[in-house]
Parts: C-alpha cells; structure tokens; sequence
C-alpha cells in the first residue's frame, strides 16, 4: 500500500453556479483596449494578479496551501508549462501563469443540471472557448445522441458500456483514434497506448504533432536521442544561452529564474526573435526586492530580430563564420577533440556550409551582417552554450532542417554532454514529453513493440498509425468512427478550423475525457460522450488509499506528483480509472496479460510495469518514493555516447529553402497571448503586448500598414491562400502597429487556425505551419464581435 503520510485534505468550498449570471460584457472583443507593450516581465503586478483571483476563488487557506505545495517535491506538478524545477526548490516554486491555470482547474465553479438543457450545442457554436471554459467544471459524465441537439448525463457504467459497445463492433481497430493532450500524467499515459495497442492500433496521435514533433525528428539523427541535453542547473553555468523562438515571459515564466542564474554568472544571453518580447527585454524576480522594486534584470545582451522562418539561414551563417575564423587562427575555434573523437561527416558538412551564400541568408533573415557576426563572435568567446528553442523554430516548413542546424552548430563547439552547454528544446504542455516516453506515439520502434509484447503476452501492431494532420483527414474521408481524447481540444487545436469541423461531423462516436467545456465539446461526432476527470490538483484515492502520479518534466526529470484537494465532485473520476474500466471491458477475456483490475486500484502495479517496458524506469517505484524525483538517463549528456546507428554524433546536410512570401503578401505567424493556456482563456487580455480586453487584433509593422492605405485601429479583413483552394479569411481584426519584423505579422491561436491550410505542414514531421502563413491584409468593414471571429 502507497502511504504518502498527507495531512487531511482541504476541503472543497461549496459548488457555486456561475449560470444565469450576466457574463456577456466579459465576452465581446468590443471594449478592446490597445496600450504601449512593456518592456519587462513579471515583476510584484503578476504575483498580484495571480493571487488575488486565486484568493477569491478558494479562499485563503486552500490559496496559501497550494501555493507552497505547487511544484515542490511533496506537492503536485503544476499543470501548465513543462519547465522544470531546480533541484532546491524556492518557497515559491510557481508563476503567475501557473497559478493562473490551477485556479482555472480548482475552481469550485460547476456547471448545474439547468445549463444542459437550456443550452443548446448549437446554440454554443457562436461562444468562445473564454465562455465555455467559464462555465464551471463537468461534473458528471454526458451524453448527446445522434438525433439530438442536446447533452444529458448518462450514468458512468452506461457511458462505458457505449464505449466499449462500439470499439467491440469496428470492422478494424484502425477505425479507432486515440488522441492525447500532454495534460495527462505518465501512468495514464501508459495505459492509453496499451489500451490502443490491445485494441490493435498505433493511431495514437497527440500534442506533440502539432508542438514539438519537429524537435525530435531534428535531434534524433545528429545525437540519437530527441530531449533535452541539459540539467537544470545549467543554466547557471552557462557563459551563453541563444533563446530561439520562444517567449518565456508568458510560457515558460520559471525559466526567467535559470536564464537570470546566467546572468548572475556573467553569461549572456542572446534573444533570437521575430517579435520583442517583454521578458526578452527586463526581468523583474517578484521573489528577489531588488526584482520588485528596482529595475529589474537585463535579459537579451543581443536581439536579434528575424524574419519569420528565416533560422536555418542564421544558424548556417554563423556556422559559416566559425569555419572562416578557424581558417584564420587554426585550432581556436572548433573542438577539434570533440569532433575526432565522437563526430561523423564533418568534411561534407564544412563543405555544404562553405558554399553558403550571404545575398541569401540576409534575404531571408532580414538581418545585417553585422547583426550575424556579432552573434558569432560571442558564440566563439563562449565556452559553453546553451541553444534553447520552442515554437518559433518547430511550426515552420524547414524545422526539423533548423533543428537539425542548431545540433551542427552545437556539435561544432563540443557543447553537447558538457557543463553549462547543450540542446534545449523547451517543452510545451507540462507532461508532454513523459507521454512520449510513455509510448504515445503514432509509431512504434521495435524495441517498445517487443517489450510491450514480453510484458503483457500479447502482439503489438507494428504498423504506424495516424498523427494529429493525418487523423483528422481520415476523419473527412469517413474513415474514423470512433475517437476519444484524453484532455486536449483537437478540434480547436488542429489547422484548418472550417475542415476540422466539417471532418469530426463524420465520425459515428466522440469521447472526450476532459474537465471544462471546450469547442472539442461543441462541435462532436454524431454521438458524444463527455467524460469528467480530475484535475492534478485533486486527490485520488482508491481502495489503495491514496495515490500519486508522475510526470516529466523538459530537462528529462520524473517528479511524483499528487494533489491536496477533494474532488469537485463524487463523479469526476481519474484518467486511470477510466482506462481501467474500458480496459476490464474489453480485454478481460481477450488479453488475460494486462491486469487492469490492479492497476485500476494500486497505481505501483502500472508503476511495475512501465520499469519492465520504459528504458531509464528500472526500479521505478522504489526510486521515486525515495527521493520524490530522478532523473532519466540521457548518453550524450551523460557520458558522450550517441545511441545513433553508428554510435557517433552525427554532422548532418540540410537544404535551406527561403519560403518567400508572395508581392503584396505577408507571413503570418499565430501564437499565445499572455492569458490563455493553449486553447484555454483565463481573460482576453495580453498585457506584455499592450492588448487588453480583446483577441481579433493582428499585429503589423507601420510600413506594412502604409503600404495598404490603413492605419492603426482601422478593421482588417485577414484572407490565407493556398493554391488550388478558395481563401480562407477571417474579418473584423483590428489592425495594431506594432514592432514586429516588416512582412510578419502575428495573430492569437487557437482562432488564427481558421486561416492556417491543412495541407501547409514541415517537412519529415507533419507538423502545421502554424507560424509560416502566407496571408493578404485588407481594409475590412465588418468589425468582429460577440465570441467567435467572423469567418466567412
Ligand atoms: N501560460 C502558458 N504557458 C504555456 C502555454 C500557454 O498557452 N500558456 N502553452 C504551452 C505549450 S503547449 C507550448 S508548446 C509552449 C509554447 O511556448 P512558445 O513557443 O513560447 O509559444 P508561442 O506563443 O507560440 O511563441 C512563439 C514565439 O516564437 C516567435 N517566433 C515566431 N516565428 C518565429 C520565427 O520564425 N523565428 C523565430 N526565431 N521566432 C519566431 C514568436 O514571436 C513568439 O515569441 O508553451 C507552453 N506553456
Ligand atoms: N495555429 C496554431 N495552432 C496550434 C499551436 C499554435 O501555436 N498555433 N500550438 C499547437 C500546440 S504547441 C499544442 S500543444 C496544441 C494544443 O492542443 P491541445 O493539447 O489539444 O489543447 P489544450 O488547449 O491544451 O487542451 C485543453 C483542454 O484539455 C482539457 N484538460 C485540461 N486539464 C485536464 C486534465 O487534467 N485532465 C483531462 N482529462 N483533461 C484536461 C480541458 O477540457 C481543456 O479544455 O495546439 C497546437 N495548435
Ligand atoms: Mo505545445
């Protein structure tokens, strides 16, 4: 039995009912406010306006209790971001975006019986994802018939007996598609992938498709592995860290602590993006006095400001550099040790980048070159460097080629499996790349196949499934009949809007295990089941006593994980048990290997398990229990050793294409306001980029305005064009003048994927190009209000 020795629980406050209460001036993008972006991040206003909706929500005892378990080693895992935690956690170990999100989980709001029937699904096309996460947790599992316009709850067995009902009746498991939201914790993370593959399929797509598929794909040839080199502690070594494409103020805010142990070093940082983003700029430690009253921290030693896409050029253009000043003072600039001793293919890579051509780098860039130069003398005087990125570099046609560039130009330098130095992709969701390790994933290597064999006696299909892109267009074409999600909001989530929902219409049974309403809700499969989980913040317990899960965090660190609160309700229930009873309903007899009975109520025995299947998992429980975390093996980092076929570091040859954006066109880019999670809206404000009340805004650099006769404020018609296919548009934007590079502009996703073509995807991964959209801005007339953009 797992004894955690918890103290009581803390009491839920009692459900409060948020309908029939007047919501709807929160709702409209009409009282849209545009300020001056800031210049620093965080600072004492954000753990402000973290804590005082925190306090309001769940009073004061639950407010200060989660506070100090949040992230710490005896807590639970914050839900948002998956950055890390150092190893001697501060007391405060969480940021205002985190809190953010376990208020938004916690809250004592519930959705009453009244709101089903009053509300319509289609009535609930028009509402925003803001509205519909507004309305309170599900408290109750729910069903919608195929002739109904309508939810009512369903009993938890009877929900479960549909279910199985109809995976049992498929012609083929590969009518099943099992999609994942890294939200889920490891142990149901497993579960699910073993619950597909008894089923007989690897359509198993997830988040990852859609964030940081292109990472892996990248990493993988060059060193043999697809995470992150370093540790935690780093970052405080590090003489320079390169910030690619990522804005940490609003989606990593605990990394501004490491990059700021850089600092106080006397490391540099350099900033690598299209839009200046406040925490680029000044940081300001709310922990720290000096942070909350004085001025703050200068974060980017150097900005460079690129244009949209253009990285793999700067990455060759620097690689270019260190080749000519080797040239000049031999021996001074490359690790030659390091490249003998453990690379493969440095003479063709030299040779490819040699014949880099400059005219074309700052072309596609839009940089001087003394910009890059500059760049490339500090990565020459650094002896140790860290290269993070995120989405900036991964949701473009060449990402997995950039990525790919980042791992030569750290391999150059010896800067992989040494102090201070290393590959950082930064994670999104904070359990994404743990549901990875887990198995979730459309492939499947032989290795994972014949372990999961082994273990639980029964054949693992071996065939790919379908990702996120390729699932969504089997749904289309009729070929999916049922798909369930764990957590997540594909249909907001996926490119392409109008073809993500026309296509979910197609399917016979959709499930969604999820814990408040999203657009995945609204627009269903003929049958809908909503299935109401927990959230990380709430205890389970079963006839065991008290369980915990764990996850894994971006530095490849598995952290334990369980939450103080009573559950919303007596009928949410835990992904795991969930997964357990579809488990016991279809396989009992079939796969007499997998006990689902135990795992459902003694989670050591899934923990079991995965030490048997996982690599890095030996002895899991007795290590996890012992120090509440460990950290997975990773060879290059380790010990230098690369798990590639040759067993060598491997220089690899890109192509770069300069995906130009057409006369009069413009490259758009989607990403994240300040006060959503994903698809998730804590309020309609971005206040780092001076917007506040609103989301329809598009913002364009003032000669990109001229150019078109328009003006800040004025309303914009946004239409994206592919070929063979009419436009996609989206009207009523307001047009903000903004520093962003000239000829990108920049919009919020998830609305912005209304414009974004599903056939537009990187290269080797699949991935949309959420972040390479080639659009044509007009004057528009009709200004967007209510929830939703106009769209057509
Ligand atoms: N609070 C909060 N935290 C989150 C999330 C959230 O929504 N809210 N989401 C989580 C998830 S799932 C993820 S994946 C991460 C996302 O974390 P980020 O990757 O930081 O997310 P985005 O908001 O999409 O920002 C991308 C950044 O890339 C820049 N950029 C765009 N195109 C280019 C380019 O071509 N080159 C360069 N160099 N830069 C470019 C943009 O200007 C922007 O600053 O955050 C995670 N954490
Ligand atoms: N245009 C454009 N599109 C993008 C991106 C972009 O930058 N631009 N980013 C992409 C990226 S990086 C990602 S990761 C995807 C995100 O895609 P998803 O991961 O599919 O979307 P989320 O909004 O994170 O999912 C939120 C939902 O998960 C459910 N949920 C939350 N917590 C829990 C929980 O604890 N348990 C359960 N069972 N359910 C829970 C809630 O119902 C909530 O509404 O979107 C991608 N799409
Ligand atoms: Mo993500």
């Amino acid at each position: 039995m797992t004894d955690l020795h918890r103290p009581d629980p803390i009491n839920a406050l009692d459900p409060i009912h948020l309908f029939d209460k007047p919501l709807a001036e929160d709702f409209t993008d009409a009282d849209l406010e545009v300020k001056k972006p800031m210049d620093y991040a965080v600072g004492i206003e954000a753990v402000e306006k973290a804590m005082l909706p925190m306090a309001e929500h769940l009073g004061v005892e639950k407010t200060a209790k989660l506070s100090l378990t949040v992230n710490h080693k005896k807590g639970f895992d914050c839900p948002s971001c998956a950055w890390a935690n150092p190893d001697h956690s501060k007391t405060l170990e969480f940021c205002e975006n985190g809190i953010k999100n376990i208020v938004w989980d916690a809250t004592p709001v519930v959705i009453e019986d009244a709101f089903w029937a009053e509300n319509s699904l289609t009535s609930m096309l028009d509402k925003s994802e803001y509205w519909l996460g507004l309305q309170g947790r599900i408290t109750k599992p729910m069903y919608k018939a195929a002739d109904s316009d309508h939810y009512v709850p369903i009993s938890w067995s009877d929900a479960l007996d549909k279910v199985a009902e109809k995976l049992r009746g498929l012609d083929s498991p590969d009518e099943a598609v099992f999609y994942t939201s890294g939200r889920i914790m490891n142990e149901p993370a497993f579960l699910l992938q073993l619950f597909a593959r008894a089923l007989g399929t690897n359509n198993l797509p997830d988040c990852s498709n859609m964030c940081h598929e292109a990472t892996g794909s990248g990493m993988t040839p060059a060193i043999g592995i697809g995470k992150s080199s370093v540790h935690y502690d780093d970052f405080a070594w590090a003489d320079l860290v390169i910030v690619m494409g990522q804005n940490p103020g609003t989606n990593h805010p605990r990394m501004l602590n490491a990059l700021e142990d850089t600092k106080t070093r006397g490391g540099r940082i350099v900033a690598v993006n299209t839009l200046p983003e406040a925490s680029l700029k000044r940081y300001k430690n709310p922990q720290k006095v000096s942070g909350e009253l004085g001025t703050g921290e200068q974060m980017a030693d150097q900005f460079v400001q690129i244009k949209i896409g253009g990285d793999q050029h700067l990455l060759q253009a620097v690689a270019k550099r260190l080749f000519e000043a080797e040239e000049k003072a031999p021996g001074t600039v490359l690790d030659h040790d390091f490249i003998r001793t453990y690379c493969n293919g440095f003479d063709a890579y030299r040779e490819h980048i040699m014949a880099v051509d400059e005219s074309g780098v700052l072309a596609a860039t839009g940089l001087t070159s003394a910009e890059i130069d500059e760049l490339a003398q500090r990565y020459i005087d650094s002896n140790a460097t860290i290269i993070t990125w995120a989405l900036g570099i991964t949701q473009h046609k060449k990402a997995v080629a950039t990525i790919a560039e980042i791992m030569n130009l750290l391999l150059l330098r010896g800067n992989i499996g040494k102090k201070g130095a290393g590959a950082s992709p930064i994670r999104g969701h904070s359990n994404v790349q743990g549901d990875r390790t887990m198995g979730i994933w459309e492939k499947i290597s032989p290795a994972f196949a014949a372990a999961m064999s082994r273990q639980f006696a029964f054949e693992v299909p071996t065939e790919p499934g379908l990702d996120s892109v390729d699932a969504m267009n089997a749904m289309e074409d009729g070929k999916v009949k049922v798909f369930m999600s764990m957590a997540g909001n594909l249909i907001a989530a996926m490119s392409d809007s109008g073809r993500s929902e026309a296509g979910v219409r197609e399917v016979d049974l959709t499930i969604q295990v999820a814990t408040k309403l999203n657009r995945s809700h609204v627009v269903t499969g003929k049958e809908s089941l909503l299935l109401p989980a927990t959230v990380r913040a709430e205890r389970d317990v079963t006839s065991f006593g008290l369980q915990f899960l764990t996850s894994e965090d971006t530095v490849c660190r598995i952290n334990m994980s369980h939450g103080e609160l009573k559950p919303v309700s007596d009928d949410v229930r835990s992904d795991v048990w969930i997964l357990c009873e579809l488990g016991k309903r279809l396989f009992s007899e079939s796969h007499p290997g997998i006990p689902w009975a135990a795992f459902q109520e003694d989670y050591d025995a899934i923990r079991d398990a995965i030490a048997h299947v996982v690599p890095g998992f030996e002895d899991f429980n007795a290590r996890v229990k012992k120090d509440l975390t460990f950290v997975l093996p990773h060879p290059p980092r380790d010990s230098r050793t690369f798990p590639t076929p040759s067993g060598r570091a491997e220089f690899t040859i890109q192509d770069v294409e300069h995906v130009q954006t057409p006369e009069g066109r413009l490259m758009m880019q989607s990403m994240r306001a300040h006060d959503q999670h994903n698809t998730t809206m804590y309020s309609l404000s971005d206040r780092y980029r001076g917007i506040h009340k609103g989301r329809f805004v598009l913002f364009i650099h003032p000669d990109d305005l001229a150019a078109r006769g328009l003006a800040d404020g004025d309303t914009v018609d946004i239409f994206s064009e592919w070929p063979g296919e009419p436009d996609r548009v989206l009207r009523g934007y307001r047009a903000v003048s903004y520093p962003t590079v000239k000829g990108c502009v920049a919009a919020y996703f998830p609305e912005a994927n209304a414009l974004v073509p599903r056939g537009s995807v990187a290269d080797i991964c699949n991935t949309p190009t959420s972040k390479q959209i080639v659009v044509r801005v007009e004057k528009g007339e009709l200004a967007a209000t209510g929830g939703r953009p106009v769209t057509i």
